[in-house]
This record gives C-alpha cells, structure tokens and sequence, in this order.
C-alpha cells in the first residue's frame, strides 16, 4: 500500500480517509472509472463493508436510510457516466430531506475529460441544483483536502448531500496521506447563533396567547431537540402538530401531540390552525403540502419561525419573527422563559375535532367490516405487534399517508420516507440502509405494489447481505394514491393507473426470501404473526381493498382548515 517515498495511491487515501471519518459501510456498484477505488476497498477486506446493491438508485437511498435511522452520514460509490447519473433521483431526494450522504463518483481519467470518453458524463453540472456541495478532483493534491470538505459540508448545520467527482487518474496518482479531519471553513458558517432578544420576544408572545399552536418540522429530529420539544409544549401547554418529515419526534400518544399537518394529516391541527392567534414553528419549511395556499394559512396567527437555515425564512410565509439557529438551542432558551400555562379551553377544541375525525375517518379505517383488508387497519396492528424498538420506512402514495396516520411512533428517527420529493422506489432501499445502521433494531418495509416495483431488484441485496428486514407490500392492483386523484378530481377517469402485477410471492420466493400472501381479514393476525417470527427476512403480500382512499384530504389549493373527511363530490 505505501511506496519508499511513503505516498500512497489516491485510491489507499480514500479508503483511509473514510476511516478517519468513522465510516464503516458504504453503498455502492462498481465500475470502470472506480476500479482502482474498488480494488482498494478490496485489499482494505474486513475494515470496510461494502453493500453491493442492484441499481444505483439503491445504493443512494440505502445511504440515506443509513443517514436517517443514525444520524450519521451515509456514504455511497458509483462508476462514471451510468452509474453517477443513476444517483441523480436519491440526490434530489437527500437535498429535498436535508440528509447528509457523501457520494463518491468516478470520473473518466483527467486528460480524457471533456473528449466525450466513454462513460464520461458531466455530473457536477447536473447535480449542482441537487446537492449542498459538489466537487470534481482531477488532481491528486486536491483530493483529501475535498474529502474533509465534503464530510464537513454534508453533516453541519442543515445536512444534505454532497458529490466528489473523482478522476481515475487521481485514484492512481500518488499522494502523501496527510488527512485532516475539517472542523470549520471560512466563509461557511452553519449554525447561526440566535439572538436573544428574539427568543425573549418569542417567550413574551407565548407568554401572552390565548390560542399557540406549535408546529415541528424534521430540524427536530436532526437537531436531537425531540426531548426539548415535549419539556417546552408540556410547559407552556401548546398543542402540537407535526410535518410528515417531523413525525416521530414525540410519541404518537403524547397528550398534546395533536397529529400531522397537511393534506393528508390530521383535521384537529388543520382545522384549527385557522384559529390559532400564534404559531411557533420549529425546524420546519411550510412546504406546500403542509400550508395548501400559503395566502390562507394561519392567517389570524403572529407566526415565529425557529430554523438553522436562514434561507428558509420568509421563503413561503412571512414570519412575524424569525429566529436563526439550531433548534436545540432556541428550545432550550425558551424553556426556561416561558411560563406554565393550561390552555384548558383551547386544548378541548382539539378533542373535539379529535373525536369527529374519530368517527368519521379513524374508526371505519382501523376496522375490517367488509371482505377486504384495509390498508390502515393493517398497518394498526403491525404497530401494535411489531417491537418497540421498529424502524419503519416507506414508500410513496396511499400506504404512506396511512402509515404516517396509524402506525403509532414512539421514539425519534422511527420513520423514514420520502417527504419533500415523494420518490417511488425509495423504501426497500431505504430499509436496507436503516438495517445495517442499527442492527439491533427490527426494521419494516411498508410498500405500495407501484413502488416495490422501482427497486424490486433490491431483493437481492438482502438475500446476498442477508439484512434482515420484514416487507409488507400493500397490493391494491392500483398505482394507489393516483387513482384516488383520479377518483376525487378528475371524475373517476382511471388513467394508466390499474396495475398488473406478478405473483409477488412467487418472485420474491424464487429470490430466495420466504415469502406469504393474506387477502381476507380473518388472515390479518396470523399474516403478520408469520412475518413477525419469520427467520431473517421476510415478505408479507397484503391484498387489499383496491377502492381504498385516504381521507382526511385537503383538495388542491383550498385552504386546509376545509379539508375532507369524505368523498364531497358524491355526496
Ligand atoms: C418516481 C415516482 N414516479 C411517480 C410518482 C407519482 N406517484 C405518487 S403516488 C403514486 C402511486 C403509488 O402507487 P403504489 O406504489 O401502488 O402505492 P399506493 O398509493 O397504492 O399505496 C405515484 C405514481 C412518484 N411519487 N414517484
């Protein structure tokens, strides 16, 4: 590995300097431009694990899951051309998620770029609007240095993901391994220290509302702020909703916490949001299918706005008070500031709605009265069976917004899905990584039928790593969540949505996952008992109610305090 002259191979340094960065496992697929990097992590053996996925787009969001169920950066490894743009989806969905992942990209050799080699494609170009920083190297003395950078960039202030474009001349160039871990870059400066003043001000307000709401987005979690969160609403006694990033944060049964936010969340915090006379919103970006149309939300409430990233505020509302800084931090501050308070009244408005939703939504959904399986009363009971300790991930569409509704977290970083680019395809993967980030905890898989179908292929990776992960795929034989678009908006015009699938169990089956199919509802208990006791991996096909929707649902661009509970239009 070294030379007289005690330089090593840049490709020996990046192995090195993943190590001194605390990476154990890397995601990737390897390929011409990376070879040298491939062959190094061979000769590096049992000191790095490499999870050799399917596709790409697997390794980027098993890095992901590794990033979200630890906190930790995930790290994956691609060739040149292909293998890089294949990384493109998984970028735009870590920058939309601000997960940090470093991806490691080769590059055709440094004399060649810019002659359209083989594999050659120019990736910094096309992941600049997708990444937090990117970089190319084609100059071996540059290499460590980015490296550093590209840790540093990735996991600081609001996380995101980061390319390293690396030449594969500079994985042969020799070069002194000299690695530093980075600790601070001029001109960067990620967490903004917040102002005190404005934090006594935000006290004050809390101090003197008759009718706070407190929404919390996902700078919870990533800021470790979950425990702060309860001691500041159980203190100053503020109902509490959560985006569907943020979900997790306090458990599902926390006395004040009153749900999710947006379009499918839940009607108590919609509903009353139009009524709250202040909103302190924490680590979270009013994305639009939390706010529907911005000019309509919150309209009677003084807004205060906590969040790292100063970009974000006024983007889509204008805060009446934006706090810049971690949110730890500004929770802690304001814990000691504000004072105890009940809200009694207030608080009973929300039980109210609570129970309406109850009625008309909660309860039909979590029961089986006809001769199909209802998603959400599946997903109820898996919850209620599956261990304390459960990692749940999704995919995208109708399961996922039930999942978000019924399945009852309890400890932060337990769901991990797609929040602000809604990838299909993102789940298996997903698990993959949150698996062999903790692997003593047991990890689910909820899927639709449409996006197991992306990144099927992921199968195999758990057979050959043997990561044992519980899949449930909800078979509704429907692109789900579109067809109830459809059904809701565009006058039940079924447009490419009806789905033909193969016999999941057989395909799973052959791959070698023992595999079990349930399609009545007098089979839910003993299905998920089989998954639950199954040795290693296993997969549950869950037929269900192909007609199924999920309410409540703000319908497009109406305010969100006049969301659904039903289907209006054929009332
Ligand atoms: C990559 C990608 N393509 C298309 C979409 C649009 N889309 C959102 S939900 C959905 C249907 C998902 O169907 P399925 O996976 O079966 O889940 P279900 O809604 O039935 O639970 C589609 C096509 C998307 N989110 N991601």
């Amino acid at each position: 590995m070294t030379t007289e002259s005690n330089q090593i191979s840049g490709a020996d340094a990046i192995m090195l300097a993943l190590q001194a960065e605390g990476v154990e496992t890397v995601f990737g697929y390897p390929g011409g431009a990376i070879m040298p990097l491939y062959d190094a992590l061979f000769r590096f053996g049992t000191r790095m694990k490499h999870v050799l996925v399917r596709h790409e787009q697997g390794s980027i969001h098993a890095a992901q899951g590794f990033a979200r169920a630890s906190g930790k950066t995930g790290v994956c490894i691609s060739t040149s051309g292909p293998g890089a743009t294949n990384l493109l989806t998984g970028l735009a969905d870590a920058y939309a998620d601000s997960t940090p992942v470093v991806c490691l990209t080769g590059q055709v050799s440094a004399h060649l770029i810019g002659s359209d080699a083989f594999q050659e494609a120019d990736i910094l170009s096309m992941t600049t609007p997708v990444t937090k920083w990117n970089t190319r190297i084609t100059q071996v003395k540059d290499l460590l240095p980015a490296l550093s950078h590209a840790f540093y960039i990735a996991r600081t202030g609001r996380p995101g993901p980061v390319v390293v474009d690396v030449a594969k001349s500079v994985l042969f160039a020799l070069v002194t391994y000299d690695y530093k871990i980075c600790t601070g870059m001029p001109s960067y400066h990620p967490v903004p220290v917040p102002d005190p003043k404005k934090i006594r001000q935000a006290a004050d307000w809390i101090n003197r509302s008759k009718r706070p709401m407190l929404f919390w987005g996902q700078g919870v979690l990533l800021s470790g702020a979950s425990n702060e969160l309860g001691l500041l609403i159980d203190k100053a006694g503020l109902p509490a909703a959560s985006t569907l990033m943020g979900l997790s944060a306090i458990p599902a049964d926390h006395p004040l916490n009153m749900g999710m936010l947006g379009m499918h969340g839940n009607y108590a915090p919609n509903l009353l949001s139009a009524k709250a006379d202040l909103i302190v919103a924490v680590g979270m970006r009013f994305s639009d299918r939390v706010t529907s149309d911005p000019s309509t939300f919150v309209k009677n409430a003084r807004i205060i706005h906590i969040d790292i990233d100063a970009s974000e505020h006024d983007k889509v509302l204008q805060a009446h008070l934006a706090i810049a800084g971690d949110a730890l931090t500004v929770l802690k501050s304001l814990i000691d500031l504000v004072e105890p308070a009940m809200h009694a009244g207030w608080i009973a408005e929300f039980r109210k709605q609570q129970e309406v939703e109850a009625g008309r939504v909660i309860d039909s959904d979590l029961s089986c009265t006809g001769e199909q399986i209802l998603m959400g009363a599946v997903i109820r009971k898996l919850s209620e069976r599956f261990p304390a300790d459960t990692i749940v991930t999704t995919d995208i569409g109708q399961h996922q917004m039930k999942t978000a509704r019924y399945y009852k977290l309890n400890f932060p970083r337990q769901l991990i899905t797609s929040g602000g680019l809604g990838t299909m395809g993102f789940g298996l993967p997903a698990a993959i990584g949150a698996k062999t980030a903790c692997p003593d905890k047991t990890v689910l898989a909820l899927l639709g039928d449409g996006g197991f179908q992306m990144n099927i292929q992921e199968i195999m990776t758990i057979v050959q790593e043997n990561t044992d992960v519980k899949i449930v795929v909800f078979n509704n034989g429907y692109l789900g969540m579109v067809r109830q678009w459809q059904e809701l908006f565009f006058e039940s015009r079924y447009a490419s949505t009806v789905l033909m699938n193969p016999d999941f169990v057989k395909v799973v089956d052959a791959m070698g996952i023992s595999s079990h199919r349930i399609s009545s509802p007098s089979e839910i208990d003993a299905g998920i008992e089989w998954l639950l006791t199954s040795d290693g991996p296993g997969f549950l096909e869950v037929v269900t109610d192909p007609a199924e929707n999920v309410f409540p649902i703000v319908p497009p661009g109406a305010p969100v305090s006049e969301m659904w509970l039903e289907n209006i239009n054929i009332k």
